[in-house]
C-alpha cells in the first residue's frame, strides 16, 4: 500500500468541546501526519453540497444543521493506507458500537455528533480534499 491521503473532519461537537488537540493526538498516534488544516464555519449549502451522497436519507436534514451548528476542523492527513487507517482509528459511526479506543468511543456523543468525519475511499478522498483544499495549501 502506498502512501495515501485522506480528508478528516473535526465535527462541531469536538470544536465546541476543545477536543481537537485530543483527537489530533489519537490521530498522529496511527502515524498519520496532518499535512494540511483550517478550522472554518460550513455554510447551509456547503454542508448539503459535502453530504451529498446523503440526501435521500432520513437524518439527513439533522445531519446538515449539526455540521454548521459550529465550526470544525477540516484536515488532509497523509501516510501509508491512510484512508482505512483514519476509518480505524475513528471507530464505527455509532460510538455505541466502536472499539474502545478508538475517537468515536472516547470522544462522540451520539451517531449524529460523532466528532469526526473520513474519507470511505480513496476515491472519495480525492474530491473531499479538492472540497476543501487547494493543493499549495497541503505540505508534509
Ligand atoms: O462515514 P460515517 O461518518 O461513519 O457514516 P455515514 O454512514 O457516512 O454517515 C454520515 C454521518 O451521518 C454520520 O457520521 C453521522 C450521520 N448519521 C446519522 O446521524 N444517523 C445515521 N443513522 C447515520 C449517519
Ligand atoms: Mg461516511
Amino acid at each position: 500500500m502506498a502512501i495515501q491521503r485522506t480528508l478528516s473532519i473535526l465535527k462541531p461537537d469536538a470544536t465546541r468541546r476543545n477536543l481537537t488537540g485530543k483527537i489530533n493526538a489519537v490521530i498522529e498516534s496511527t502515524g498519520l501526519k496532518i499535512v494540511a488544516q483550517k478550522r472554518l464555519q460550513l455554510t447551509q449549502a456547503q454542508a448539503e453540497a459535502f453530504y451529498a451522497v446523503h440526501k435521500e436519507r432520513p437524518f439527513f436534514g439533522e445531519l446538515v444543521s449539526f455540521m454548521i451548528s459550529g465550526p470544525v476542523v477540516a484536515q488532509v492527513l497523509e501516510g501509508e493506507d491512510a484512508v482505512q487507517k483514519n476509518r480505524d482509528i475513528m471507530g464505527a459511526t455509532n460510538p455505541k458500537d466502536a472499539a474502545p479506543h478508538t475517537v468515536r468511543a472516547q470522544f462522540a456523543e451520539s451517531i449524529e455528533a460523532n466528532s469526526v468525519h473520513g474519507s470511505d475511499s480513496a476515491e472519495n478522498a480525492v474530491n473531499e480534499i479538492k472540497f476543501f483544499f487547494a493543493e499549495i495549501e497541503i505540505n508534509a
